[in-house]
């Protein structure tokens, strides 16, 4: 048996002091440890990637449950709801400051929103809802555009809502605006009020299917004939607007489905008709158009100047009496039976005022009687708004009518 050196008086020894055997065996653990190490080290590494995995579940869970988010959420569905609810309880929880100009940026960032709630709340009348949609349409930039593409925008941030009063005051705030950032465009705000809407029903016109006769690119220059505080409007620009229009149709949010532009607007009307003369009682064929709340009659339907023109206004359309020579005819005929307003052209070529105190027409058909007589009644009767913009239409035209 070997015999062993008794290690040195401090307790320790040297490598040399141990057996060959003692010395495998160190090795042995000394490699063990090693690889105990590596083991750890890479536990260690698995642990810290499951933590930070941990942690960022914890994170998203964390702001699942942060109160001002799931305010913020809870406020955009009673927004949907009740949008004057909505903005209350978002101001009440902090997360809108109290002013038109703060709840504008919400609704005009329209996160989450619905775009009928949001026409509903800037359609409403009182100061602070009427201060947010100056403030919303402020936030909406139309300089250098031509107006098309500003009603564009400005008919994709929101969905127009139906009562008149509210689409007027909404029409005169971006009306307002197009022209403030667009000075010398259009002689006065009123212009580019009617020409927005005389637009909008050019879109209906060219893009509804139920509109069969398209209107003419001379036709709408024609239309919009002295809307320039009396002038007319530059051919050039007049054809640049129907050019976009036909190009590509208007995109109206449908959030509900129902597509406002085309059942406010009344399709217009083109066709023939047998009219019956004021004073004369000859009966004439003319080619009536029925625009804009406004009947025109033609000699030709290439003329670009109407014959006369009969503003549907204190109106009423019946059922024509029997008459074996004039089949399917049907009278306008004045509320307070008066003569009509109407304006025509007379032989000199001057226009003056229609003499008619009721005018009857006649249809080829029955069924064109019919659906003359329901487009008339459709645009006198349908939508109050139509008054509105009517009366706006004279302040815009007003030298040709005084
Ligand atoms: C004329 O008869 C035409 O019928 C006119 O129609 C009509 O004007 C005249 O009415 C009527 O007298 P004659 O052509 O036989 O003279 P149009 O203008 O379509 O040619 P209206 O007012 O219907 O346009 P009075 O009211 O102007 O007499």
């Amino acid at each position: 048996m070997q015999t062993q050196e008794a290690p040195g008086n401090d307790g320790s020894f040297s490598i040399s002091d141990l057996s060959l055997e003692e010395q495998e065996l160190l090795e042995d653990i000394r490699k063990r440890k090693l690889q105990l190490l590596q083991e750890i080290k890479q536990l260690k590494d698995e642990i810290a990637e499951v933590t930070a995995e941990m942690e960022s579940m914890d994170f998203s869970e964390d702001s699942k449950n942060n109160p001002k988010t799931k305010q913020m959420s809870i406020g955009r569905k009673k927004f949907n709801m009740d949008p004057k609810k909505g903005i209350e309880y978002l101001i009440e929880n902090g997360l809108l400051q109290n002013t038109p100009e703060d709840v504008a940026q919400f609704l005009y960032k329209g996160e989450g929103l619905n775009k009928t709630a949001i026409g509903e709340y800037l359609g409403e009348r009182n100061d602070f809802n009427v201060n947010v949609l100056k403030a919303f349409v402020n936030l909406h930039e139309f300089s250098d555009m031509i107006l098309v593409q500003a009603l564009r925008q400005f008919l994709w941030s929101f969905r127009l809502p139906g009562e008149a009063q509210k689409i007027d005051r909404m029409m005169e705030c971006f009306a307002e605006r197009y022209c403030e950032l667009n000075p010398g465009v259009f002689q006065t705000n009123d212009t580019c009020y009617v020409l927005s809407f005389a637009i909008i029903m050019l879109n209906t016109s060219l893009h509804n299917p139920s509109v069969k006769e398209k209107p003419s690119v001379d036709r709408f220059i024609m239309m919009n004939k002295g809307i320039n505080d009396g002038g007319d409007l530059p051919p050039a620009l007049l054809t640049s607007l129907y050019e976009s229009i036909k190009k590509e149709p208007f995109k109206i949010p449908e959030d509900d489905g129902n597509d406002l532009m085309h059942t406010f607007f009344n399709p217009d009307k083109e066709g023939w008709l047998w009219k019956q003369g004021g004073r004369y009682k000859s009966w004439k064929r003319r080619w009536f158009i029925l625009n804009d709340n406004c009947l025109y009659y033609f000699e030709y339907t290439t003329d670009k100047e109407p014959r006369g023109i009969i503003p549907l206004e204190n109106i009423q359309v019946l059922d024509g009496k029997l008459d074996k020579n004039r089949p399917n005819s049907f009278e306008l005929v004045s509320n307070n039976n008066e003569i009509i307003k109407a304006c025509k052209t007379d032989s000199e070529g001057k226009v003056v005022e229609g003499k008619h105190s009721y005018y009857r027409m006649s249809a080829a058909t029955p069924e064109e009687k019919e659906e003359w007589m329901r487009c008339i009644k459709a645009s006198i009767n349908e939508h109050p708004f139509y008054d509105m913009l009517v009366a706006r239409r004279k302040k815009a035209t007003h030298n040709v009518t005084k």
